[in-house]
């Protein structure tokens, strides 16, 4: 795969493609970031982007996380205090989730979001920016119904953070789309350029294939999870046996969660996935690529309960070295 392969698949949208393809031309001392609200423990929505961190790691980028200490605080995640405890944690945990430590720099929002160059910056965009728009910016990112102040700040300082973490493409999942918009109209009015970004896709949760998955409702899966729990989880996930899901109530369409891990998942971190099968029900299958595992559950061939069995063994290998971390 060559670096703009590498740096767009998966992706389910890039701000521009023709910036992107510029920057793959050339990945040579570029730079990519994500910034995550503290929470110690990786889940599943971390991994989602910190597999495109090693996309990019692969294609010669460098990367940093902002491990978003003070962003965290302003969206009403706990005290300063223990927020901090946190970034901490997550550090490790990345690493043991596969980031390539000798060229993934870590750097905590509070290290340069309290500089007086940065509040001056910051104000200038407040200027810039009406509530209505901040408010529409954090719709899917924070879930309270009544907006605070500081969740008006919040898409700014995200946005700010681009320029002076001197980053080139700035990811996250499609939720932070707008912030990253908002960040491409504001920014040059404070003589900076507008900034690049890619946008992961989101995940429908395991247990419905409705609505997305995250860490606050419904089923997740995280380094703290047994390989019974994981085993448990994948079990229960719905995975409709052909290519038509039901619809749901409201007629919106599901989708299967169970393929959505695959593709988003496991193939990019695995050469080949096997399945493992009893002789009787045609023994093994061995896949090269997440479209042909796809065609075989749509057309029967591989039944729903043999892919989960695969589905749970290799969930469970990508998530035992942070487990692992997380007992040390
Ligand atoms: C992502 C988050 C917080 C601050 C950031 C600053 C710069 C770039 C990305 C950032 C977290 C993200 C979330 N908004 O919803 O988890």
């Amino acid at each position: 795969m060559n670096a703009h392969e590498l740096i767009t698949r998966n992706a389910a949208e890039v701000v521009t493609e023709s910036e992107i393809e510029a920057l793959a031309d050339d990945p040579e001392g570029k730079r990519a970031y994500v910034g995550y609200e503290p929470s110690g423990v990786l889940h599943i929505g971390h991994m989602l982007t910190a597999n495109k961190l090693i996309d990019l790691q692969e294609a010669g980028f460098e990367v940093t996380v902002l491990l978003a200490d003070v962003h965290a605080y302003l969206n009403d995640k706990g005290s300063f205090e223990d927020i901090r405890h946190t970034a901490e944690r997550m550090r490790d945990q990345f690493i043991a989730y596969g980031l390539d430590e000798s060229n993934t720099q870590f750097v905590l929002g509070s290290d340069f979001q309290l500089d007086d160059d940065y509040t001056l910056d910051l104000h200038a965009l407040e200027l810039e920016t009406t509530l209505a728009r901040a408010e529409r910016a954090m719709a899917e990112i924070s879930s309270g119904d009544s907006v605070k102040v500081s969740q008006a700040v919040y898409p700014l300082m995200q946005a700010l953070d681009i320029p002076y973490l001197g980053v080139d493409i700035a990811v996250g999942g499609m939720e932070q789309r707008k912030v990253h918009m908002l960040a491409r109209d504001v920014l040059p009015s404070i003589d900076r350029e507008p900034p690049t970004s890619l946008h992961t896709p989101l995940i429908a949760d395991l247990g419905t294939g409705r609505g997305k998955m995250s860490s606050s409702e419904g089923v997740t899966i995280s380094m703290e999870d047994t390989r019974e729990d994981i085993e448990s989880k994948v079990n229960d996930a719905y995975c409709p046996p052909t290519a038509d899901p039901e619809p749901t109530d409201d007629g919106a369409e599901r989708e299967n969660p169970v393929l959505q891990v695959f593709e988003y998942h496991v193939f990019p971190r695995f050469d080949a996935v096997t399945v493992e099968r009893p002789e009787e029900y045609g023994g093994d299958l061995e896949y090269d690529a997440y479209d042909d595992l796809e065609a075989d559950l749509e057309s029967g061939e591989l039944h729903p309960a043999d892919a989960k069995g695969a589905l749970a063994e290799y969930l469970d290998r990508l998530i035992a070295p942070g487990r692992q971390q997380l007992a040390e």
